[in-house]
C-alpha cells in the first residue's frame, strides 16, 4: 500500500539566510586559511542553499587563541551579565522562530512541523533553563572543629564541542548554554552537511556575545577534529556523533588528558508486555520510526512484543505507519521528510537487503518513496522489519533511519537478557500497565533513561546520556555543569 505524499514543492527559503558563511573567529567572520568551501543542500530538492568555509588546522589555532585570550573576562563576568545573554538569545531566537525552522528543515530534510513544535522550543528552553543555572553554580562551605573547607566552582577555560546533523541547533544550544552558563568560552564544529541553523544562530547573536567567548570552525571532521581536540590550549571536549568517531576524539583527548562528555549512538528498545494499552504503544512506536526520519540516537528502533500481543500489536503498528504522510517537508501536512544526506540515504537502504539475508521479514516499507515533482528528494518508506532476532545485524546496529524492527518474546527475564545484549544503552520504553512489572524492567534495563507507558517525553531538566558505548555525560540537565567546571578545594585552618 502506498504513503499518501505531499507533493507542492515550496521554494529553499530566500532572503533568510546569506549564500556563504566565514568561519566566526574573536567575534568576526573570516575566509578559511584553505580558501575552500563546502556547499550544503536541502536534501528534499537538490536544492544549493549556501556555501560554508572548510577550515582546516590553521583555522582551529585561531579560534583557539581568540577563545583563551576571550577566557579570563568572561570567566569573571557577573553572573546577571551570563544569564541576561542567554535570556536574550532565547528570546531572540524565540522573535524568529518560523524563520529557524524553515531554514532547519530545508538543510535537514526534517518537516516543518516536527522543527516548529519540538527543534525551536527545546532549543529556545536550553537557554532559558541554563540562564537559571548561573545561581547554582557556587561552591559549598564545610566546618570542621579547627578550620574551614571551602570549595569553589570554576569554569575550565576553551571547551571544544563537536556535533552532528540531525538536530543542529538544538544540539548547538544543549552545548553551548551550560558550556557559557558556567564561565567557559567555546569552539565549536558544526556537522559539514547540516549547519545553517547553527551559522545563523551565530549571526542572530553576535552581538551580545564578548569577542572570542563563541567561535565557530566549520569544516569536514578530518581536517578540523584532530587540531582541535589535541590543541594543547583546549581543557575539555563535548561531543555528539557517533560511537566511530567518538573513538577517535578519546584518542585525541588523550594527548593532553582532557575530561569528555560522549553522547553517542543507540539501539533503544520499547518493551511491550502483554497487558500495555497496544494502541498507545503501536502510536508510540510509529512516532519513534518516523520522528526525524529515525535520525535520532534515542529512537526505539527495537521493539520487544510479548508474543501472546504480537500480532494484535503488529497490525496495530502497520496500521499507524501506513497511514505517515511522507513528502515535502515543508509541507504542513507532511509527517515524513527526507534523509539528511545521501551517505544516511544509503546506508539505511542498505539495511533492508541485510534484513532480507538474515532472515527477517519486511512487514512495511523498505524501500525508497517516489514523490512526485521531488525525483532528487532522498526520501524512504517508513519500514518495519517483523520476526527479528537480536542476534541480527539490523537489531545490532544503529541504523538512524526511519525503521524499526519487531522482536518477539515469551519470557521476561530471558527478553532482558537479550534487551540488554546491545553495546548501546541510551533510552528505552516499558509499555506494561502492571505497576510492579513496569517498575521491575525499568530497574534492569541498562540504558541512561526509561519511559513507562509513554516515549520521547523528556521535561525540561531531565538528565539524558549513556551507558555502554552510548557515551558518558548527562546533558540537558544541570548535572552537565559539573563537566563544565573544576571544584577546587580550599581549607583554612582557624
Ligand atoms: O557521524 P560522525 P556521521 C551515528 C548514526 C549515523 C552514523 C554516522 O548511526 O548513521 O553515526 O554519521 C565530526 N574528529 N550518529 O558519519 O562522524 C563530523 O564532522 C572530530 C549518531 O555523520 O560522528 C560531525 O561534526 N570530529 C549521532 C560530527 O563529528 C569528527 C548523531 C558527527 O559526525 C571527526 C550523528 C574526527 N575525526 C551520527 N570525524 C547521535 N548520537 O545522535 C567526524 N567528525
Amino acid at each position: 500500500k502506498d504513503h499518501s505524499v505531499s507533493t507542492i514543492v515550496t521554494d529553499a527559503p530566500s532572503g533568510l539566510f546569506q549564500d556563504e558563511y566565514g568561519l566566526f573567529i574573536d567575534g568576526a567572520w573570516v575566509g578559511s586559511a584553505s580558501g575552500r568551501t563546502i556547499p550544503l543542500t536541502n536534501p528534499a530538492t537538490g536544492a544549493h542553499l549556501a556555501k560554508i568555509q572548510a577550515g582546516n588546522a590553521a583555522d582551529v589555532s585561531a579560534a583557539v587563541a581568540a577563545a583563551k585570550a576571550a577566557f579570563p573576562r568572561w570567566a569573571r563576568s557577573r553572573l546577571e551579565e551570563r544569564q541576561e545573554i542567554l535570556l536574550e538569545i532565547a528570546r531572540r531566537l524565540k522573535a524568529r522562530t518560523a524563520d529557524f525552522a524553515r531554514m532547519e528543515s530545508a538543510n535537514n530534510g526534517k518537516t516543518i512541523v516536527e522543527a516548529t513544535i519540538h527543534d525551536l522550543p527545546e532549543a529556545i528552553g536550553q537557554f532559558e533553563y541554563f540562564s537559571g543555572s548561573v545561581y547554582a553554580l557556587h561552591g559549598e562551605t564545610r566546618d570542621y572543629p579547627d578550620l574551614i573547607g571551602l570549595t569553589h566552582r570554576e569554569p575550565l577555560g576553551v571547551v571544544a564541542q563537536i556535533i552532528p546533523w540531525n538536530v543542529p541547533l538544538l544540539m548547538a544550544s544543549m552545548k553551548l548554554a551550560p558550556a557559557l552558563a558556567a564561565g567557559n568560552t567555546v569552539v565549536l564544529k558544526p556537522a559539514e552537511t547540516v549547519c545553517l541553523t547553527v551559522l545563523e544562530l551565530i549571526r542572530e547573536i553576535a552581538d551580545l556575545l564578548p569577542p572570542g567567548v563563541v567561535n565557530v570552525v566549520t569544516g569536514y571532521g578530518q581536517d578540523v577534529g584532530e587540531a582541535l581536540v589535541a590543541h594543547p590550549d583546549v581543557r575539555k571536549v563535548a561531543f555528539t556523533g557517533s560511537t566511530a568517531t567518538a573513538r577517535k576524539i578519546i584518542e585525541y583527548a588523550a594527548r593532553n588528558i582532557i575530561p569528555q562528555t560522549m553522547e553517542l549512538g543507540g539501539k533503544s528498545a520499547s518493551i511491550v508486555c502483554a497487558s500495555a494499552d497496544l494502541d498507545e504503544a503501536a502510536r508510540m512506536a510509529a512516532l519513534s520510526t518516523v520522528f526525524n526520519k529515525g535520525e535520532v540516537c534515542m529512537a526505539g528502533s527495537r521493539v520487544f512484543v510479548e508474543r501472546s500481543v504480537h500480532d494484535a500489536f503488529l497490525e496495530r503498528f502497520v496500521r499507524e505507519v501506513e497511514a505517515v504522510r511522507i513528502g515535502d517537508p515543508s509541507h504542513p501536512e507532511t509527517r515524513l521528510g527526507a534523509m539528511s544526506s545521501r551517505q544516511q540515504y544509503e546506508k539505511v537502504q542498505g539495511y533492508f537487503d541485510v534484513a532480507l539475508s538474515d532472515g527477517a521479514e519486511i512487514a512495511l516499507g523498505g524501500g525508497v518513496a517516489h514523490v512526485p515533482d521531488l525525483p532528487d528528494g532522498l526520501f524512504l518508506k517508513p519500514t518495519i522489519l517483523a520476526g527479528v532476532r537480536n542476534d541480527m545485524r539490523v537489531a545490532q546496529e544503529e541504523i538512524f533511519g526511519p525503521v524499526t524492527s519487531v522482536i518477539a518474546w515469551d519470557d521476561e527475564a530471558a527478553m532482558l537478557g537479550e534487551v540488554n545484549d546491545s553495546r548501546y544503552g541510551l533510552a528505552g520504553a516499558v509499555w506494561s500497565n502492571d505497576i510492579r512489572q513496569a517498575h521491575r524492567i525499568a530497574r534492569e534495563m541498562q540504558t541512561g533513561v526509561v519511559w513507562v507507558n509513554t516515549y520521547y517525553n523528556l521535561p525540561r531538566g531531565m538528565p539524558v546520556g549513556g551507558y555502554k558505548q552510548s557515551g558518558f555525560g548527562r546533558e540537558l540537565s544541570w548535572d552537565i555543569l559539573r563537566d563544565y567546571t573544576h571544584t577546587k578545594s580550599v581549607v583554612i585552618p582557624l
